[in-house]
């Protein structure tokens, strides 16, 4: 059975409360955007729902290139491809699947470089260490919407020559002192999967610096096709159907919504825990407008109960957090004969302790506040700000 589906134990819920939850439009609302469909019979291949949202998406991420595509890993893929790159590519192991095997997939040699303990993101000095002159790329993830060190990161590019390509897969909608997210690096890939801030069903999108790359992005997602009678160019088949598209126009506006609700659950999120000792959460930079993407919480030593504790302790109560990233990539079973975790060992003890909580806009406050109690009570140091169950 589906553990999700499984609810058991005392206190348990009626439904379980899951990691996250898609938000879902108004079904009249989408079923009018989708209803010329059935007059036009056109699904899929670029129709006028992909130009209309690909539009949107320009104005919404502030930035001039945008190409649309199946989801997230089949954009990271393509623009590895059309960037023409070899070699090495310095990157994190603190990440989902996607980023390492895009990597690998396009005939390229991933390195890992450790990440910051408190956001996560990659650390400058660990990638500069790594650059070798096989080194090609840097492609480095903005976890859980959490921006990296863009200046940092930007300035070894720089120096060193080497393309800067950002997994922005969590990072739809983030800030810095105003700039779009999609503004940094040669490009960025968002991902509009389900579980995603924003979504389009499946889904994902390249947002690039370089106007030349247009051509070969939608080369690439549709074969290669080039005229009703040329194909110039090994491409695959990943363009973004009409019904996603038409899910990304209805979910794009009720995108600030989407981030007001999530905004008052992170905030009672932080009311409950902030201050509890040996709990750590990640900052929220004064420059950077967040999402809200994810609700990491890092469990220290001095908590007085492991991760792995308190994640079945909210199982059995039928909350289903998750170990966003553990393992680290580089222990897959794919990758573990290559390389050792040991090697990045700021990661390494990150993915021991980090566990996100559910977090999505319709998420109620007082079932935040249950969470909560569930983790304090695992922990023998609740009262580290003298506060204790006082937090709402
Ligand atoms: N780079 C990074 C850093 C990423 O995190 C991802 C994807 C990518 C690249 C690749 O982007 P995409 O190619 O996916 O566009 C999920 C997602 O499938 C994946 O998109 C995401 N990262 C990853 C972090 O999480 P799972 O295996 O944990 O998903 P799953 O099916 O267990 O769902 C998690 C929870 O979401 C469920 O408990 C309930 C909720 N949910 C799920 C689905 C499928 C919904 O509410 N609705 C749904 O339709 O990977």
């Amino acid at each position: 059975m589906d553990v999700e589906q499984h609810v058991s134990g005392e206190g348990a819920a009626e439904q379980p409360i899951l990691v996250t939850r898609s938000s879902m439009p108004p079904l009249q609302e989408y079923v009018a955007e989708i209803a010329p469909l059935w007059e036009s019979h056109w699904l899929t291949n670029m129709g006028r729902k992909h130009r209309e949202f690909s539009q949107m998406l320009e104005q919404r991420l502030e930035v001039e290139n945008v190409c649309l595509f199946t989801n997230g890993h089949n954009a990271l893929e393509c623009i590895l491809e059309a960037l023409e790159v070899e070699g090495e590519v310095i990157t994190t192991p603190f990440t989902f699947a996607s980023t390492t095997h895009a990597i690998v997939r396009k005939g390229l040699v991933p390195v890992f470089a450790d990440i910051r303990p408190d956001d996560f993101t990659i650390d400058p000095a660990s990638v500069e260490a790594l650059i070798t002159p096989r080194t090609c790329a840097i492609l480095p993830v903005h976890v859980y919407g959490g921006l990296c060190d863009l200046d940092a990161l930007d300035d070894i590019a720089r120096r060193h020559s080497l393309k800067l390509v950002y997994d922005a897969a969590h990072a739809f909608g983030v800030r810095r002192a105003g700039v779009s997210a999609a503004a940094f690096g040669d490009a960025s890939m968002f991902s509009f999967h389900a579980t995603k801030v924003f979504n389009t069903i499946e889904g994902g999108a390249v947002c690039f610096r370089d106007p030349s790359l247009e051509q070969k992005l939608d080369q690439w997602k549709n074969f290669g096709i080039t005229g009703a009678e040329s194909v110039e160019y090994v491409g695959g088949n990943a363009k973004m159907n009409e019904f996603c598209a038409a899910m990304g126009i209805c979910n794009l506006r009720h995108f600030d919504e989407e981030i007001a609700k999530r905004k008052l659950v992170s905030e009672r999120y932080r009311r409950n825990l902030e201050g509890v000792g040996g709990l750590r959460l990640p900052p929220f930079p004064a420059d950077v407008e967040p999402n809200y993407a994810y609700m990491p919480v890092v469990f220290e030593d001095a908590f007085g109960a492991t991760r792995d504790e308190v994640y079945e302790a909210l199982r059995a109560r039928g909350v289903n957090p998750r170990k966003y990233f553990y393992p680290l990539v580089s222990d897959y079973a794919c990758y573990r004969d290559r390389y050792s975790s040991a090697a990045t060992p700021v990661a390494q003890w990150v993915a021991a302790r980090v566990l996100t909580l559910p977090m999505y806009a319709d998420l109620s406050l007082e079932d935040v506040d249950r969470i909560c109690a569930i983790v304090r009570a695992c922990g023998n140091a609740d009262d580290a700000d003298g506060r204790g169950a006082d937090r709402r």
